[in-house]
């Protein structure tokens, strides 16, 4: 097997939306014991950055954009139990969601995944997520971190009234903020603890938190 030659074409199947044969060559690199990390980041990923591009440039439409997201979640649904080591005690919980107003999961998916290969337990709930539902989510599930996710730049202003909204009841909970509009300095003007610039960063900040 040409493995660079097959990453590449996995890449190529992201971009056109093909997700059976995205499923396929997945499947075959795995069994070829190419690593899902590998996988994700040489394939999957700059796939979708080229979805992006063409996105932002008029070249492709929703319609399309939707089929590639579709072949990601495909494939990352093989990868994801390779992520996720089995049985290993966790080192904390995290509460995890895309903010109000935003359906853009797969990043957060991600983040989650790696978290969980991490030895996090993730309680994903979901997108959409305004203060109020983080709130009820967290009273259930009570994390020791919360994630949030916003990939548009009119939405990643509903990430500070979730952070308000906790700390005006009081309760005092690290906060780590990611997504493509968020950087740095964004994330310390709305008073969140960390900043994720992707999945792998986000996990290296909750280790920092919980692995001691
Ligand atoms: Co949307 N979209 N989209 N879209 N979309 C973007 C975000 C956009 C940048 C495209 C563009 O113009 N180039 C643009 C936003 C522009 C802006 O705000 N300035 C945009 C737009 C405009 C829109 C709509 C408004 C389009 C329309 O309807 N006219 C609409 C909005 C809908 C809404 O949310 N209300 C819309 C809709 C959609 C689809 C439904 C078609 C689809 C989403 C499908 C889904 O997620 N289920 C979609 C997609 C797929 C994209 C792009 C092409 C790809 C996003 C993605 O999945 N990337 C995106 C372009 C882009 O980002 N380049 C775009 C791959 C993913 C692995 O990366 O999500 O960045 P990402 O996650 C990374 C990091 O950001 C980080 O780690 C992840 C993994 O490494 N990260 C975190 C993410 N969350 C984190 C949380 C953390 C830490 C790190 O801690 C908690």
């Amino acid at each position: 097997m040409n493995l660079e030659h097959k990453l590449s074409e996995l890449a190529q199947f992201i971009i056109s939306g093909k997700h059976l044969d995205a499923q396929k060559i997945t499947t075959e690199l795995v069994e070829n014991n190419v690593d899902a990390d590998t996988i994700l980041k040489e394939s999957l990923m700059k796939g979708m950055d080229v979805v992006g591009q063409r996105f932002r440039d008029n070249i492709i439409f929703v319609p399309q954009v939707l089929v590639s997201a579709r072949a990601m979640k495909t494939a990352m649904k093989i990868l994801e139990p390779l992520m996720i080591k089995g049985n290993i005690k966790s080192k904390g919980k995290i509460l995890i969601g895309t903010v109000k107003g935003d359906v853009h999961d797969i990043g957060k998916n991600i983040v989650a995944t790696m978290l969980q290969g991490g030895s996090y337990e993730v309680v994903d709930i979901g997108i959409g997520c305004d203060e109020n539902k983080f709130l009820q989510e967290y009273e259930i599930h009570k994390p020791n971190v919360i994630g949030i996710s916003a990939l548009l730049t009119t939405t990643m202003v509903n990430m500070k009234p979730v952070i308000d909204h906790f700390k005006n009841k009081n309760i005092n909970l690290p906060f780590i903020v990611g997504g493509a509009p968020i950087n740095k300095k964004y994330a310390d003007e709305i008073g969140a603890f960390g900043y994720g610039k992707d999945a792998y960063e986000a996990v290296k900040i909750v280790d920092s938190l919980l692995d001691s």
